[in-house]
Parts: C-alpha cells; sequence; structure tokens
C-alpha cells in the first residue's frame, strides 16, 4: 500500500514539475488550433533544399502568428507540422496520409516533382488543399484536382525559355541533354529539347543517369565525343556540383546550363571553381527584384542564414492558405477552397492569382550565371507557354 502511495506521489510531483513555468497550451487557452503540414526532404543529398523550405514556411507561420488573427470570431494559432520524405515519392504518399489523418488545413509542398505529384491525389480525394512553392512539373496541376496549387511558374515555361535561350542569347547549334530520370528532371529536359529544336538547335545526344548517381564518367565521356557547344542538365544541385567537377576533369569545354534544381548555393559549393561561367536558372524574378524581396531576405538571413531557393516561395504559399482562411472566416476546407482559387495576395515573390489549373498567373524566368562564386542575374525571360 505504502509502495502504491509513493507511486502516486510521485507521478503527481512529476506532473506539477512538468506544468512549472510551461506556458499554457494554445488549445488549453481556448484559440483555434490550425495545422499546416509541410513535407520536405530534411535528410540526404537535398536536405539543405528542404531546411530551406521548411524555414520558408516555418517564418510565415510565426508571422501569422504574430497578426493575432481571429477566424470566425475565434483566435486562431497556427501549427507546423513538419515531415521529411526524403525526395521519395513512396515516402511522401504515406506522409500525405499521415497528414490528412492529423486533419491538416493544409499541405506546403511537397519540394518535390516526384513526391508532390503522387501525393496530390491522397490530399485530393481528402479535399485538403496542398499549395507547391517548388514542384515544377506541370502534371502537377493539370490532373483536374480542385485542391492543387502552385506558386511559382511551372517548367512548361521554364523549359521553353532555357531552350530559346541556348539558341538564341547563348547561339548554340548542337546541345547534349542530361537527365535524372525523376518527374523533375527528365520533364524539364523534354521541354528544353522541344524548345532548342524548334528554335533550331540539333540534340546529339540525350542520356539518362539517375536521382543517386555520382559518377557520371561514361556518360560525360560519350557527351565529350559528340563536342556539343552546350550540355543541358535537368536535374538537382547535389549532382550538378560533382557532374560540373567531372566535366572539367574531363577537359570538355562545352557551355554548361540546368534548371531551378540546380540553380543554387550549394552548387556553388559542390562545384567550386569549376562552377565558375556556368547559367542555370530560377522561376520568377531575382531576390532584390521581388515587390518585397529585399526585406524578406534580410530577416530570413538574421534568423535562418542564406536562402538556397524556394523559401520566399513557401513564405508566399503558406501565407496565401493562412490569407484565404481569413477572407472566408473559416477553417473548413470546404469553404476556403474556392476562395483560395480566387485569391489575389501581394507576396513577397510576386503578385499571387492562380489559373483555372491551380497555376501562379504570368511567371518569369531568371538565368543566372556563376560569377566570382556567386549567382549573378544574367537575364530575364519571360517566354509564353
Ligand atoms: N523544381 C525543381 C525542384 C523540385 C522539383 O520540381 O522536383
Amino acid at each position: 500500500m505504502s509502495r502504491l502511495l509513493h507511486a502516486l506521489f510521485l507521478s503527481m510531483a512529476i506532473v506539477a514539475v512538468a506544468s512549472c513555468g510551461k506556458a499554457e497550451s494554445p488549445a488549453a487557452s481556448g484559440e483555434l488550433v490550425v495545422k499546416i503540414g509541410a513535407s520536405n526532404p530534411l535528410t540526404g543529398p537535398q536536405a539543405h533544399l528542404g531546411k530551406d523550405n521548411e524555414n520558408g514556411t516555418r517564418m510565415a507561420i510565426d508571422d501569422a502568428n504574430a497578426q493575432n488573427l481571429t477566424i470566425g470570431g475565434r483566435k486562431v494559432h497556427f501549427e507546423l507540422l513538419s515531415e521529411d520524405d526524403a525526395a521519395d515519392p513512396k515516402t511522401g504518399t504515406i506522409i500525405a496520409q499521415k497528414f490528412v489523418d492529423q486533419k491538416v488545413a493544409g499541405v506546403i509542398g511537397h519540394l518535390n516533382s516526384g513526391t508532390t505529384i503522387p501525393a496530390s491525389r491522397i490530399y485530393a480525394d481528402a479535399g485538403i488543399p496542398q499549395i507547391s512553392p517548388s514542384a515544377t512539373n506541370p502534371k502537377y496541376t493539370h490532373q483536374g484536382f480542385k485542391t492543387a496549387f502552385r506558386v511559382i511558374p511551372n517548367d512548361t515555361l521554364q523549359g521553353k525559355a532555357l531552350g530559346e535561350f541556348a539558341t538564341g542569347k547563348l547561339g548554340v547549334k548542337t546541345v547534349a541533354i542530361i537527365d535524372d530520370t525523376t518527374q523533375y528532371g527528365e520533364g524539364l529536359a523534354a521541354r528544353f529539347e522541344e524548345a532548342a529544336k524548334a528554335s533550331g538547335a540539333t540534340v546529339v545526344t540525350h542520356e539518362h543517369t539517375d536521382d543517386k548517381a555520382t559518377d557520371f564518367r561514361a556518360i560525360l565521356t560519350n557527351v565529350k565525343a559528340k563536342s556539343p557547344d552546350l550540355i543541358f542538365y535537368g536535374g538537382m544541385d547535389s549532382q550538378s556540383g560533382p557532374m560540373m567537377k567531372q566535366i572539367k576533369a574531363l577537359g570538355v569545354t562545352s557551355k554548361f546550363l540546368t534548371g531551378d534544381g540546380g540553380c543554387s548555393l550549394e552548387f556553388i559549393t559542390l562545384a567550386g571553381a569549376d562552377g565558375e561561367g556556368i547559367y542555370c536558372s530560377m522561376p520568377g524574378q531575382p531576390i532584390d527584384k521581388m515587390p518585397k524581396g529585399p526585406d524578406f531576405m534580410k530577416r530570413f538571413n538574421a534568423k535562418y542564414g542564406e536562402i538556397q531557393d524556394y523559401a520566399p516561395y513557401c513564405y508566399d504559399a503558406t501565407m496565401v492558405l493562412v490569407q484565404a482562411m481569413k477572407k472566408a472566416e473559416s477553417t473548413d476546407p470546404e469553404k476556403y477552397l474556392k476562395v483560395l482559387a480566387g485569391m489575389d495576395y501581394d507576396g513577397v515573390t510576386t503578385h499571387v492569382a492562380f489559373d483555372e489549373n491551380g497555376d501562379l498567373k504570368g511567371g518569369v524566368i531568371t538565368v543566372f550565371q556563376v560569377q566570382g562564386g556567386k549567382l549573378v542575374a544574367h537575364d530575364i525571360l519571360s517566354s509564353k507557354p
């Protein structure tokens, strides 16, 4: 009996100590807790991009909470549920189902087209809005889902703009294409190929690797034998960096162009001096030309360090979702989904409004060149899809 009493007192003491000094949880204080899911690769070779996305979303949630918003007359507290999908499509769908079970109000993500597209069906079936800040494969918003939105220009625009940039501004006549066989890399490479051919280039070879490879020397030896004016890579920075080093080591002198997945600070770190002079693109304006870019960059840098790629888009995606709930005065997705589809929002990156598919209306593509170890804006392209 005395043992039982002892155990009872001990557990009461633990509860008392645990409660001491702890802020009342938002739910306990009568606030309505609104969960927002974010799914990104937080481990593995794309973890730096995943963390960048997570931080952009987190910053928006912190800002929204600081506004002390009420929705439908109740004070709300937004809570970030962040998951690591490791850029793996199957893991992405498991996380999507977990978010549905947790009744999230919306999802910001996933980072990759390869995870975003299969997860989008799960969100669509559950009626939960998904806003992608970074997945650029056009298929995502072309499946007829009312829940799929994107705040960044897609690869229909990016691929065409880059194909025309290669033949026009760079004046290349022959092109070798390499892609990583992912929904993003292969899709962008296909769009680039169409545009490059349509604007007069000859594709001398189109090679495929995968998103785990690190040794590209066999492919690059094939490419070298064709002496293309330009190599285009559809894939991520964790591969374009080492690929660039191997290109130089093999003595290949072709120009090099890649899309947004390869256009980051990480590319510069991985490629080192061998990355100097290459071209890469990001959908949207350079940050200093975004409507609220400079202020965002200053605040983000102070909190989280340098922006890798998509953090400002994550911020806008989150804020658009929050504003749609506020405008609808409801946290019921059925009510704010329609409002979200018709949003007009002055974001950090641009004015956000969606077309009939849920894609960002308008948009430009910026081509950067690596100069002195920095990404320097070279051209802003606005090719029509
Ligand atoms: N947009 C490039 C990186 C993410 C993706 O689309 O897979």
